[in-house]
């Protein structure tokens, strides 16, 4: 089989791929070792950057966003027992989306096949073979048979345990990576939520966030150890923990509900540079990877696709491969901003085991600086909405 772009992975990251360049009239078949219905009901980020939630609007997905997505104009940074709103809309004239990732894959994926778009689910072996050279290909197997997918591109958007970048010849990449000595334990839960708003709290006992997926359906992260298991964490556990985090002065009150989700997730930054080798792309989790605590990763991933999708169609569409040559330089810059912010929020937000008490202070004194001062807020607030995208 053959095609211009063989797209290794169904997460947001290629799914938007494919779909962009068929668009622009380029074809592309995506390659993805889990089924549909797994894809579809990963439960994952919640946030898309004003920016996103435009592109989705611009290339003709935004219509079940606008519909049941939430929009939200600010959000609420809660410490030491106080509330205080950061006012996106205000700050920044732009706002985010609440629409689970989850539903934009459900909504790439529906649009693609109503487009003939051609995806192959529950595929094995995948591997790639002569990137360095202007016949690359992909090898993989379909129902036990072996097949082999010829193209002109590669885009690795298998995410951060992909293969892709793992078959890269050793030394290649340079890796910039910090691992962070917690993690969050994320709650999905039949709820109503109790904000109107995502409320990041900060709290001796460790971080906490609400936040939701619909009007119906609450979803909470409390900061735990990285390798914790989730199965110790009961209920009432859950519950009394995100009561006492989550509190404030002012009366907020926690309605609970019945928990249908639960799961520990570790928390690192990490970024590969760089991103490009030969005829292959690294796009999306599979060249970095941020801590949620921004709500960026999803986000980033779209970043990358946006630049990469204009480039390939200079290259195919106008035999101009500049875009396509300066790929991984034009992304990395945007990357490291949100690297920047990512880390800037987690270390603002979470408890560090052995921080002494001035480190503490000095977080307070920031968050405390951030919710007064209109230049710490706007600074905040433009990169929560999103910097602009690279293209
Ligand atoms: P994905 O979504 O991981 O998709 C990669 C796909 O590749 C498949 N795959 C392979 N396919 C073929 N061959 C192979 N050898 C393969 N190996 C893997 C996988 O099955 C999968 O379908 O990467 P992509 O597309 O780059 O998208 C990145 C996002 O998924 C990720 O950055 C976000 O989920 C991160 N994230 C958040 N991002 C945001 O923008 N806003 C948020 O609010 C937010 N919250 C979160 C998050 C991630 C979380 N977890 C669980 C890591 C909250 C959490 C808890
Ligand atoms: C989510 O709703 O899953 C979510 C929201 C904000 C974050 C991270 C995750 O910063």
């Amino acid at each position: 089989m053959r095609t211009r772009v063989g797209i290794i992975g169904a997460g947001p990251a290629g799914l938007l791929l494919s779909h962009l360049l068929h668009l622009e009239g380029i074809d592309s078949v995506v390659l993805e070792i889990r089924s549909r219905a797994h894809i579809e009901a990963r439960i994952r980020a919640g946030v898309l950057e004003h920016g996103t939630a435009e592109l989705l609007r611009q290339c003709g997905l935004g219509e079940r966003m606008d519909r049941e997505g939430l929009l939200h104009h600010g959000t609420i940074l809660r410490f030491g027992g106080r509330s205080r709103r950061i006012d996106f809309t205000e700050l920044t004239g732009k706002s985010v989306m609440v629409y689970g990732q989850h539903e934009v894959v459900r909504d790439l994926v529906a649009r693609r096949l109503a487009d003939g778009g051609d995806i192959r689910f529950e595929v094995g072996d995948v591997s790639i073979h002569d990137v360095n050279t202007d016949a690359p290909s992909i090898s993989y197997t379909e129902g036990g048979v072996a097949r082999t997918l010829e193209c002109d591109i590669i885009a690795g958007c298998d995410g951060f345990h992909g293969i892709c970048r793992p078959s890269l010849p050793p030394g290649f990449i340079r890796d910039f990576d910090r691992i962070y000595p917690f993690g969050w334990l994320g709650i999905l839960a039949e709820v109503s939520p109790s904000s109107e708003e995502l409320v990041y709290a900060r709290h001796a006992r460790g971080f906490a966030l609400l936040s939701m997926r619909s009007p119906t359906i609450g979803r909470f992260y409390l900061q735990c150890p990285p390798d914790d298991d989730a199965g110790t964490w009961s209920d009432d556990r859950i519950w009394s923990e995100l009561h006492t985090r989550l509190a404030d002065q002012e009366g907020f009150t926690l309605t609970e509900g019945p928990i249908i989700q639960k799961g520990v997730t570790a928390m690192r930054s990490y970024v590969a540079e760089p991103m490009q080798a030969g005829r292959l792309f690294l796009v999306g989790d599979a060249a970095h990877i941020v801590p949620p605590t921004g709500a960026k990763g999803m986000n980033m991933a779209v970043g990358d696709v946006a630049v990469l999708a204009r480039a390939l169609e200079r290259q195919i569409r106008h035999n101009d491969s500049a875009l396509l040559e300066s790929y991984s330089q034009t992304c990395l810059r945007r990357v490291w901003n949100v690297q920047r912010f990512s880390w800037w929020m987690t270390s603002m937000l979470h408890n560090f085991d052995g921080a002494n008490a001035f480190d503490e202070q000095v977080r307070l004194a920031e968050l405390d600086y951030v919710t007064t001062s209109r230049a710490a807020a706007v600074t905040l607030a433009e990169n929560y909405v999103g910097l602009p995208l690279a293209v």
